[in-house]
């Protein structure tokens, strides 16, 4: 056993633990916490303020949240903002660095990256999206070159849209088992889970449901009320039924009498936490083959790869999830996306780079 690590989290600087803004990366932060503290870790938190964990020292840092990364270009340059919360969390770390072993950065911004090389304390950085723009790819670059190692991702399919040859280690993601309840006999209708934005490809999802007549129950953060706007005008005839950013429990009692989750991605989904969320309930997922989910999804045992945006190969999957075994989905989350696998994998990266510092 490892001895007791004393770690500073750093979290996304785009909105407060807990409000859904910060995505996947929010579920990560608060499974790690979960997973790290059962293995008698000591772990803070340096988050925006009105974050929300409970049983965690929660650090609240007040300032203007950061620009989210994934709606800007790639030749977007850094963005510093006046009283930025990502100025002052860092402003923070710096300070009580000394009373850390290891520091560990969850922000998709160039500053963390570019701030390393004065700290004391080792930082890692977990990466949390494929390439988004030249200057983070610069970032990484930098810091594989300056602190080999420190950089963490969760798959190779994200870690590919990067420059190559740099160092990382995959981490892949997990759920707290305990939070989802297996579930054999479906309802006939269908999830779809996720931010709605753009990127998420929500409407090739409406048009399936529309296409097959199959209720489609939407849930996620509302982020982009004009693409939401746009998908309910272009499908006036889909049995869809949005049902806001709900909790774990909310989301998993939904989820679980599902036939099927659909995943429809346009950029390359880092790992696409909702994937597991729903095979944890025994619910197979149908996704485009793209970024995370091909990692996840075994084709034709826990779900079906589908065409990159072809709404037709949605369709004809949606018409073949009776043949998933659902327990084996189940199964599959319990074997690959438990916690106290989580736990080991962060573990010993954390470990290697405490060692090599
Ligand atoms: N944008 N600037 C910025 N910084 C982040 O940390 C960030 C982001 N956009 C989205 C995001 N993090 C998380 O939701 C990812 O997990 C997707």
């Amino acid at each position: 056993m490892a001895r007791c690590l004393r770690l500073l989290f750093v979290s996304t600087p785009v909105g407060p633990l807990g409000s859904g803004l910060g995505g996947g990366v929010e579920l990560t932060v608060v499974n790690l916490v979960a997973a790290l503290t059962q293995r008698g870790h000591q772990i803070t938190i340096a988050a925006p303020e009105n974050s929300q964990l409970e049983g965690i020292q929660l650090i609240q840092i007040p300032g203007i949240h950061q620009p989210t990364a994934h709606t800007q270009g790639r030749d977007t340059p850094a963005t510093v903002l006046e009283n930025a919360v990502l100025s002052n969390q860092w402003a923070y770390a710096r300070q009580v660095q000394h009373d850390y072993d290891l520091i560990v950065n969850f922000a998709y911004d160039w500053l963390p990256f570019y701030l390393t090389q004065f700290f004391d304390t080792p930082i890692a950085h977990f990466v949390s999206m494929g390439s988004l723009s030249r200057i983070m790819d610069h970032a990484v670059v930098q810091i594989d070159a300056k602190f080999p190692g420190t950089l963490g991702a969760y798959t190779q399919t994200q870690v590919d849209t990067f420059p190559p040859g740099l160092t990382w280690q995959l981490l892949s993601s997990a759920v707290d088992l305990s939070q989802y309840d297996y579930c054999d006999t479906p309802e006939p209708r269908l999830a779809w889970l996720g931010r709605i934005s753009p990127e998420k490809g929500l409407e090739d999802a409406v048009a399936a449901a529309q296409q097959t007549q199959t209720p489609l129950k939407i849930l996620g953060k509302l982020e982009n009320q004009e693409y939401w706007d746009a998908i309910q005008r272009t499908y006036p005839n889909a049995p869809i039924d949005y049902l806001g950013f709900v909790n774990t429990q909310q989301l998993q009692t939904i989820v679980r009498c599902c036939q099927g989750l659909l995943m429809t991605p346009r950029w390359v989904e880092a790992f696409g936490n909702v994937a597991i969320e729903a095979l944890a309930c025994g619910v197979p997922v149908v996704a485009y083959r793209r970024g995370g989910p091909t990692e996840i999804i075994d084709h034709g045992k826990t779900g079906w790869l589908v065409e990159p945006d072809y709404v037709a190969g949605l369709v004809d999957s949606i018409r073949k999830l009776d043949r998933i075994d659902r327990a084996h989905c189940r199964q599959q989350a319990e074997l690959k996306y438990s916690l106290p696998a989580l736990g080991e994998r962060f573990e010993q990266w954390f470990e290697a780079i405490i060692k090599a510092n």
